[in-house]
């Protein structure tokens, strides 16, 4: 499976992209505030990509539950003393943001990626990413996050991830973004409870008929501190133990904070699953 972002084609399956996670926000739920000062951002992107991330996402705006949207000025204020001199470097950066306006800079400042957690729900968003060809990640939302967590409902979590998923890809092919910049992301704690966000993991394969590569993004969240009782600073293991599971059941590109640790993981993973005779989970729908 081929992921094309603006000049750049990753070929994914066996292999696993990763995107290191780099908040230039105040208030992210395991980051904010770490990365405010432009060198301290670059000298963790940095970090990031010296321990393996393929990509380097940058976001200005935390969605945590309950977060409130950030005005796109503050964004860019955020992001611009970082994106530009990333994409200098020759990194591969995406941005982490549902503002086309914030979408449209980062891409003149030379970011391949627009990682939109509202799968382009604003019209200007798919024009802005088709017209630069970006690379583009459609994740999965309910609601928004200042209210997404409020008792989330789903009578099957995952065929209707995977239908809403279709229909936004649907729509971003309407817009005119080709099929191959596309990758799609269940969005795990986005309008999830926790036995949804375990569904997900456990039934990935059968988001295969999107066609499209599959992102997880479970680093550090909260349902890994609801399983094992752990604060946020200490929720790696089970962040790996996530990721490893949904690269077993067919997940190619991992989001996390926790780079270097993740590509080991990711490995064995990945071996593991390319081994004679291994069985991942099906790829085909539940009847
Ligand atoms: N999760 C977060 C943010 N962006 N994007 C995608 N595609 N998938 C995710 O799972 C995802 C995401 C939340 O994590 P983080 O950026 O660390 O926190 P915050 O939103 O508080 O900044």
């Amino acid at each position: 499976m081929i992921w094309r972002c603006r000049d750049l084609t990753f070929e994914l399956d066996p292999r696993v992209l990763v995107m290191g996670v780099l908040n230039v926000t105040p208030d992210s739920f395991s980051d904010g505030g770490r990365h405010l000062e432009p060198a301290d951002a670059l000298a963790h992107a940095r970090r990031l990509a010296s321990e393996g991330a393929d990509v380097i996402d940058v976001g200005a705006e935390s969605t945590r539950p309950g977060a409130e949207p950030v005005d796109p000025e503050e964004q860019w204020r955020r992001l611009e003393p970082v994106i530009g001199p990333l994409a200098r470097e020759g990194r591969c950066v995406s941005v982490d943001t549902a503002s086309a306006i914030v979408a449209a800079r980062a891409l003149q400042a030379g970011a391949a990626i627009v990682n939109d957690v509202t799968a382009l729900s604003d019209p200007a968003m798919a024009e802005v990413a088709a017209k630069d060809g970006a690379g583009v990640v459609l994740m999965h939302m309910r609601g928004t996050p200042p209210t997404m967590q409020h008792d989330p409902g789903y009578s099957d979590v995952v065929r209707e991830v995977r239908e809403e998923l279709a229909a936004r890809l649907a729509a971003a092919r309407a817009a005119g973004i080709a099929e191959d910049r596309i990758v799609c992301d269940p969005g795990i704690g986005f309008g999830k409870a926790l036995e949804h966000n375990l569904e997900l993991i456990a039934r990935l394969g059968e988001l295969a008929p999107l066609g499209r590569p599959i992102l997880i993004g479970a680093s550090r969240k909260s349902f890994l501190g609801k399983l094992s009782g752990a604060g946020v600073e200490d929720r790696l293991a089970g962040g790996l133990a996530a990721h490893a599971l949904a690269v077993w059941n067919g997940a190619t590109v991992v989001r996390t904070h926790d780079v270097a640790e993740t590509v080991q993981a990711i490995a064995v993973a990945r071996a593991v699953r390319s081994a004679r005779g291994a069985q991942p989970a099906p790829r085909s729908v539940r009847a």
